[in-house]
């Protein structure tokens, strides 16, 4: 875990690039040393430089935890070995009988890991959009609100600081899930989140090649006991991936810039294509939470999704009939992705409230050619 006392005063770019990335001070190296080293060297019992067993701390760890932290605007960054990881860590601050109010869309593991794992916990799935709604029925034994923003895969959006005046004023904590926004286009601890979390397999990484998982956050006691689970429960990143989610971060606000870009070339041919039913992208004035996102958000985004209008079928059909986007689960990447929510990602979320419709389609647009993924998407919807 790392502690992060001062923000730097550099713009995001710049400390994407050195925040904890230091030239080594033995060698010169200019690239963060990957230290596969599991323990560490003690000149009296006590007596280390920081560091004394890889679970508990590891130099290129800490070199990803104090950049990532620093591009949240957080003094703690804690990084795990999967998204997963990091969320069953946010899951632990509970108790037994505690409820989790959740969106009722989000990605299909989270609600698996609420539901199926942390079995002890209670949880509620709703609308997060309507806050007249939510503030109504609010259960009192709500301890978390998880919130997605924007979701995965319908991409909704939630004003951030209105849930946490409503949370934090009925005693819970919010957790925000950043994954898909990026600290480049919104940083939730500005807007009151007490954590975020991040899939760092996603965005972060970039790469498609690295599997890794993120906690922010500034409250002290919290980041003492998730610092305590993270070391207790031991479910940390291999030196190796920290150096991968490191080095892809380096490249993120040019990297979302692109992909934000490609985004908006995607949604202009799906608006108004005559085999599309509906268009799903933050960016669009009827999009549900368009207020929120403009608010809150840097720019809108690199995912996409749309409903086919000649349903499951008509979505199968596409899905596979595109040659530049990969058809495969994921997202963030470099590469375009396409994939069917709900017989891929959100397979384990059929028949709960967190079901995706099956004409559904999600796209994780690259950065490639704008020109040559609009001619791929346009051939295969044809
Ligand atoms: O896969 P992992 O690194 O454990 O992260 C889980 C996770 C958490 N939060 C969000 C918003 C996610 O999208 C994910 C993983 N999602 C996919 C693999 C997917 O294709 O949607």
């Amino acid at each position: 875990m790392g502690e992060f006392e001062e923000q730097s005063t550099w713009g995001f770019e710049t400390r994407a690039v050195h925040t904890g990335q230091d030239p080594d001070p033995v060698t010169g190296a200019v690239v963060t040393p990957i230290s596969l080293s599991t323990t560490f060297a003690q000149d009296g019992v006590g007596g280390h430089k920081g560091f004394e067993y890889s679970r508990s701390g590891n130099p290129t760890r800490a070199a990803l935890e104090a950049c990532v932290a620093s591009l949240e605007g957080a003094h703690y960054g804690l990084a795990f070995a999967s998204g997963l990881a990091a969320e069953d860590n946010v899951l632990r601050l509970l108790r037994s009988g505690d409820r989790v109010l959740l969106g009722n869309d989000a990605y299909g593991g989270t609600f698996r890991l609420i539901s199926k794992v942390h079995t002890s916990l209670a949880w509620t799935a709703v609308d997060l959009i309507d806050t007249n709604r939510l503030v109504a029925d609010w259960p009192d034994d709500t301890k978390l609100v998880w919130l997605e923003t924007p979701t995965n895969p319908l991409l909704r959006c939630f004003d951030i600081e209105q849930i946490v005046d409503i949370a934090h004023a009925r005693g819970a904590l919010v957790c925000v899930d950043n994954t898909f926004a990026t600290p480049f286009l919104q940083q939730p601890l500005s807007f009151g989140a007490d954590v975020v979390v991040h899939s760092a397999t996603k965005y972060l990484g970039g790469h498609s090649d690295v599997v890794g998982g993120f906690l922010a956050l500034d409250d002290d006691e919290l980041a003492d006991r998730l610092t305590f689970t993270q070391n207790a429960a031991g479910g940390v990143p291999a030196p190796f991936d920290c150096y991968l989610v490191l080095r892809g971060v380096k490249t993120l606000a040019v990297r979302m810039e692109r992909h934000c870009a490609n985004a908006r070339a995607i949604v202009d041919l799906l608006v108004g294509h005559p085999a599309v039913e509906r268009v799903l992208y933050p960016q669009l004035p009827d999009h549900p939470g368009h207020a929120a996102a403009a608010k809150q958000m840097r720019d809108f985004g690199g995912m996409v999704s749309f409903t086919l209008k000649g349903g499951s079928d008509a979505a199968l059909r596409v899905a596979a009939a595109t040659t530049l986007f990969t058809l495969a689960e994921s997202l963030g990447a470099v590469e375009s992705l396409i994939e069917h929510p709900g017989r891929m990602t959100h397979a384990s979320a059929a028949g709960s409230p967190l079901e995706v419709p099956d004409n559904l389609l999600r796209l994780s647009v690259g950065i490639e050619s704008a020109a040559d993924l609009v001619a791929d998407l346009e051939q295969a919807l044809s």
